[in-house]
């Protein structure tokens, strides 16, 4: 087996931003306008009020403040509720590979790597734009790469699972060099309409370089020391988008179609699982809990985040031990684990170790233990 190692990271972020306020006034407004425009039909019990939005029960709720969007202009507009994208044509670099090659180029530089350099591209993330060609194998093309890409959907593990999946051919032979991207572009399949879900996710695409050990001449690379992933069947997390709708005449934007979760019961089937997973994980990698410097765990909610850090230490983390993105980027799906990683890991010393996990919709949890060089 090949030894391998993250060499690069990558992280590019839209140029707009929404903050919960407007957020929060615009879900009010509609909301608002819904229920006078539907009085009578609630009063008599046939449509459901809508309840208000708050920043206060957001903010407490889940440690989100903003987020990134891709395109703001609808978003906010009560009358649509959804971003205004535009349709490109065959021959344009669509929406979701332009945002995957700026968080590979952003990877490469920083691993020292040239195109000639990779030979097997998987972007994964919760959604791709269209079923094929693969947005992978359109990347391919645009970054010039020779060899073989494909696309991956595992919703929030996507990350962690392509990097199984990198590490797994890596160690093998199969591939020299990986790039692994995940541009989610999630605010398309958004219910803003939906007050308990129209906060959580925000858009941003990241990007991550494997390697074999010996071809690397990055200033800052980790031995990949052990991969993990498990999955678990919920519909606790659920989205019905997809290309059925055309044949069994349902109505391919109903409710059902976004995604939509029971929050609650996932927050408390998740955490233990995660912890346990994470606990699993870190003594197979031959490793003690005291022996992990930094957690980069999954964004979804800060105090999920607060509860599996504590199971696993037995006391409250220390700052910057289990880094929180979520107040800048939101819930960005398969993204999270990564941005944390990207922003929070300079400062390590060689040897020190941490682990990437994500956990989500599947139900789907993934790890990567990692040793800084
Ligand atoms: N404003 C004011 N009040 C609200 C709001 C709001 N916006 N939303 C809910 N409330 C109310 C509720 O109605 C409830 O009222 P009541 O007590 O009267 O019934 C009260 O506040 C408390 O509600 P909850 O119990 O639901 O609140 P929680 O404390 O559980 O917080 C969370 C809700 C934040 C959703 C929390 O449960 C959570 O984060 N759970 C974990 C969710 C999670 O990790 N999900 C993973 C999803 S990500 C994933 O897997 C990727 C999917 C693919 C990407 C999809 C992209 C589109």
């Amino acid at each position: 087996m090949q030894p391998v190692v993250i060499s690069g990271t990558g992280l590019w972020k839209p140029d707009h931003i929404i903050t919960n306020e407007e957020l929060v006034n615009s879900y009010n407004a509609y909301a608002t306008a819904f229920n006078e425009a539907n009085a009578a039909a609630i009063s008599d019990g046939e449509v459901a009020e809508k309840p208000l939005s708050s920043v206060a029960f957001i903010e407490k709720a889940s440690g989100i403040k903003q987020r990134y969007v891709y395109a703001k202009e609808g978003i906010l507009d009560i009358d649509r509720m959804r971003p205004v994208l535009s349709q490109r044509s065959d021959d344009e670099l669509s929406h979701q590979a332009e945002m995957a090659v700026h968080a590979a180029e952003a990877a490469m530089a920083q691993a020292n790597k040239t195109s000639a350099d990779i030979d097997m591209v998987i972007v994964s993330c919760a959604y791709t734009q269209r079923s094929y060609p693969a947005i992978a194998i359109e990347v391919q093309e645009a970054l010039g790469i020779e060899g073989f890409g494909f696309d991956m959907l595992v919703a929030c593990s996507a990350a962690t699972f392509a990097l199984h999946r990198a590490y797994d051919a890596l160690a093998a032979g199969s591939a020299k060099g990986v790039l692994v991207i995940n541009p989610e572009l999630v605010s398309p399949q958004m219910n803003y309409t939906d007050r308990d879900g129209h906060f959580i996710f925000g858009d941003v695409s990241t990007a991550v370089i494997m390697e074999r050990a010996d071809t690397c001449t990055a200033p800052h690379s980790y031995d990949v020391l052990s991969t993990q992933a498990v999955t678990s069947y919920s519909s606790n997390i659920r989205s019905n988008f997809g290309y059925l709708s055309f044949a069994d005449d349902s109505n391919p934007f109903a409710d059902d179609k976004l995604f939509h979760q029971n929050g609650r019961k996932v927050f408390k089937e998740v955490c233990p699982m995660a912890a346990e997973h994470l606990h699993s994980q870190v003594e197979k990698a031959g490793l003690q809990l005291a022996d992990i410097k930094r957690w980069w765990l999954h964004q979804a909610n800060i105090n999920m985040n607060d509860l599996i850090a504590r199971r696993l230490l037995g006391r409250d983390p220390h700052p910057g031990e289990a880094p929180i993105v979520l107040d800048e980027f939101a819930n960005t799906a398969s993204a999270g684990s990564i941005i944390a990683f990207n922003l929070h890991q300079e400062d390590l010393a060689s040897g020190d170790c941490g682990v990437i996990c994500s956990f989500g919709a599947g139900y789907s949890i993934g790890s990567v233990v990692v040793r800084k060089r």
